[in-house]
């Protein structure tokens, strides 16, 4: 695979890796249905700032809402069925983001995909989050969707190993990105938030990544 791996596939779907397939805009005019469902998982299972397991605080604040929630303390990285801060089960998955997960997967090539977790990441100016595999899940053979909203950045797609220089990619509102094949192990992050004010999030960006987590 070159180093500017990146395909059109029609209009609005360009294969970026291979198992990786970037919807364009996809989300764009669910954006304020999506919005409303966020802050009412939120009121139920507030924004928090988690914890790494080698003591740093996250620089995202995040939050879950379907079966199984994505935490982090200092005992380590793992999916819990209830909210740590209530006790209570992460809020149901709503059915606008579920309906967009499983129809971007399937224009993806992945049919059949039922998420049954939804992590909620929130940057403000200046936040990142570093280069990583997601690996927490039972099992690799279902793709990742993530869905970006509010203001543009920068993420860093790279490969296999740490060690793989990463590609550029600017995700901005309502892309929806499929993460599945090789591509679902690929290391990846992004770079520190610019300041700027969305027109529908203002000075914030949202990331909903929904997995198949059991
Ligand atoms: C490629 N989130 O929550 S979204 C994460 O922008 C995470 O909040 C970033 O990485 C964010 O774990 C990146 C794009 C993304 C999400 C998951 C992936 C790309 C991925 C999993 C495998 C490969
Ligand atoms: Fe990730």
């Amino acid at each position: 695979m070159t180093n500017d791996f990146h395909h059109i596939l029609d209009g609005d779907r360009a294969q970026i890796g291979v198992g990786a397939v970037l919807l364009r805009r996809r989300a764009a005019g669910l954006d304020r249905d999506l919005l409303a469902a966020v802050e009412a998982v939120a009121g139920q299972a507030a924004f928090r700032h988690m914890t790494t397991p080698g003591g740093f605080q996250m620089s995202a604040a995040m939050t879950n809402c379907g079966a199984w929630g994505w935490v982090t303390d200092r005992a380590g990285y793992r999916y819990a069925g209830e909210d740590p801060l209530t006790g209570q089960p992460w809020p149901a998955l709503p059915p606008v983001i579920a309906g967009l997960a499983a129809a971007a997967a399937a224009a993806a090539g992945f049919p059949g995909f039922r998420p049954d977790a939804c992590l909620i990441n929130r940057y403000r100016p200046g936040d990142r989050m570093a280069l990583h595999q997601d690996r927490d899940e039972a099992g690799f053979d279902h793709p990742i969707v993530s869905v970006s909203l509010g203001l543009p950045v920068i993420f860093q797609f790279g490969g296999l190993n740490r060690t793989d220089r990463p590609r550029r990619i600017v995700l901005g509102h309502g892309d929806v990105v499929v993460w599945g094949g090789p591509s679902r192990l690929a290391f990846h992050g992004v770079l520190p938030l610019k300041d700027g004010d969305h027109p529908v999030l203002g000075r914030c960006r949202i990331n909903l990544t929904l997995r198949r987590a059991h």
